[in-house]
């Protein structure tokens, strides 16, 4: 069986139905981004495939990967337990699939936050995961057009809305959500 096709089998096990008509959501908008990117249409349905692959392990099971890989995370990650499943899905997605591909590990990584200067396919993953069919929020329908009309005004528009969302909650905003919006702003042509 190819990689792909033995992804696809083990994320239908391990995620709940809803959740996987969310990857396979993920999946069908990192494909059509990628095309229009020149991005590897592989990789982004590999990567988008996989992205929550630890999303459904328990506080615990996340922590003792977290110490089993001598991950150090930061005061503000320690505390924001939603951001954990993506620090460790890499980890996750080398061990039981046996990915090796950076590029698709890095986009898994960051697809929660985003992080400065991101590549393509990290913008891909970190924008389809918010735009895909089933997501329903204010907003979601400009944030489609602009994304389709232009990954970099997309993903900044993205960031903005989330740390919008996270300010008005009173959450912890992580740092890199931050830097990869300050990153695009200054470096948009
Ligand atoms: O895993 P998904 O639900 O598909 O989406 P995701 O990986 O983007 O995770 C979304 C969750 O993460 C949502 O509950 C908001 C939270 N989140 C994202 N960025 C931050 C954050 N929470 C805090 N406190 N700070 C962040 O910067
Ligand atoms: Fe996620
Ligand atoms: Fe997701």
């Amino acid at each position: 069986m190819s990689l792909m096709d033995e992804a696809y089998e083990y994320m239908k096990g391990c995620l709940k139905e809803k959740r996987f008509i969310h990857t396979l959501g993920v999946v069908s908008v990192a494909k059509k981004l990628a095309a229009l990117n020149g991005v590897s249409q592989e990789k982004a349905e590999l990567a988008a495939l996989c992205h929550d692959i630890a999303k459904h392990k328990p506080i615990e099971e996340m922590k003792e990967i977290i110490k089993l890989n001598n991950i150090e995370l930061t005061y503000d990650e320690k505390v924001t337990s939603q951001l954990w499943h993506s620090i460790i899905g890499p980890i996750v997605a080398k061990e039981v699939l046996g990915i090796e591909d950076e590029e698709v590990l890095e986009a898994m990584r960051w697809h929660t936050t985003g992080k400065e200067d991101m590549t393509k396919l990290e913008k891909i993953i970190y924008i389809a995961d918010m735009i895909e069919p089933s997501r329903v929020f204010n907003g979601v329908d400009k944030l489609r057009e602009e994304t389709l009309r232009n990954l970099d005004d997309g993903v900044l528009l993205g960031l903005t809305h989330t740390i919008e969302f996270l300010l008005s909650k009173n959450s912890p905003i992580d740092i890199n959500t931050i830097k990869a919006r300050n990153y695009l702003i200054i470096n948009r042509g």
